[in-house]
């Protein structure tokens, strides 16, 4: 940013300019504009309703974070749910992060220990599945809080994705043509037999603007990545997407935000195929296409085998 930049809005000094906008803002201006991405998401693809009893997953980055804050901020009733994932001293403090912001805040939070209540964490899962952490840890996160959400009578599970998040999945599930991933990816995704709704108000704000929101609101969050999301192949599709920003400011969003417009509802058809195969897990009850749903195989799998420290699963991953 130029020294001596303006606000847009009122001409004041600017703390943060957003090429995107094509503008800079200092920090209520900024505010109010993320204020104004959330409350569009939530009113252009129907969200949330007023009355919707909000659950929302927290992981105590800036995302989670930010996305809590912006709620209550609103005047939704939402509460937290943060998952211990057993991911060694990440785990520990992030963990640290959603208690603080959740205490300091009078908001109530949700906790579920993978290795107190399921016998395992994700680097023994991984071990035990052979294949990468992320892969067992979105299982598991997925199944959790779907759970958390339909146990605890919430009408709708929210999530901290971001525009850079989805952008990066999306570029994934495009360079494989996955048909039925992209016709789910969506920011929301209605309520159905064993799934809360699901809702993501966040995509239309970049990760460097959650980050922001929460340098100028004051929320402490963890900045520090997973250790062991070097598997992770959206870290590669959000460098890519970066550097076609860095040459054409707001083809990231353009591509997201256009992709959701026009070719999801082209893809309805995929959605609704997918529901019909569902049928009840024999152990869990949670909706499954097999006799026993992924999670529950995925607990006999990772709780029999022998725990794995954290530093073993991000020594094999360099
Ligand atoms: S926590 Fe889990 Fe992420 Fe770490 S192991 Fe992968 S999915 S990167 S959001
Ligand atoms: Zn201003
Ligand atoms: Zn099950």
């Amino acid at each position: 940013m130029n020294p001596g930049s303006k606000c847009r809005t009122c001409r004041q000094p600017a703390i943060i300019d957003l090429p995107r906008h094509n503008a800079n803002f200092c920090a209520e201006h900024f505010l109010e504009l993320c204020r104004r991405q959330v409350i569009k998401a939530i009113e252009h693809w129907k969200l949330l309703e007023r009355d919707d009893k909000i659950l929302v997953a927290v992981s105590g980055g800036k995302d989670s974070l930010a996305v809590w804050d912006l709620l209550i901020e609103l005047g939704y009733q939402a509460d937290g749910l943060y998952v211990g994932l057993g991911i060694g001293d990440y785990s520990d403090v992030s963990g640290d992060y959603a208690r603080r912001f959740a205490a300091d805040r009078g908001l109530k939070l949700i906790e579920i220990s993978l290795r107190g209540e399921y016998g395992y964490d994700i680097p023994t899962a991984a071990k035990a599945t052979r294949r990468v952490p992320c892969s067992a840890c979105g299982l598991s996160k997925r199944h959790l809080f779907d759970k958390a959400a339909l146990d605890g009578g919430y009408t709708a599970l929210v999530t901290g994705h971001n525009l850079d998040d989805e952008a990066a999945v999306l570029l994934g599930n495009t360079m494989r043509w996955e048909i039925d991933y992209l016709a789910r990816q969506l920011p929301k995704l209605e309520a159905r037999d064993g799934f809360p709704k699901k809702v993501k108000p966040l995509v239309r704000l970049t990760e460097r603007e959650t980050a922001a929101w929460c340098v100028v609101r004051g929320i402490d969050y963890l900045v520090d990545e997973c250790p062991i999301a070097a598997g992770n192949k959206h870290l590669g599709y959000k460098a890519t997407l970066n550097a076609m920003e860095a040459e054409s400011s707001g083809s990231k969003a353009a591509f997201y935000l256009n992709f959701v417009e026009r070719m999801a509802p082209l893809l309805a058809g995929h959605l609704k195929d997918d529901r019909e195969a569902l049928r009840e897990c024999e152990q869990c009850g949670s909706p499954t296409s097999g006799d026993v749903c992924a999670f529950c195989r995925l607990v006999a799998t990772a709780s029999a085998h022998e725990r794995v420290p954290v530093e073993l699963i991000m020594r094999g991953r360099r």
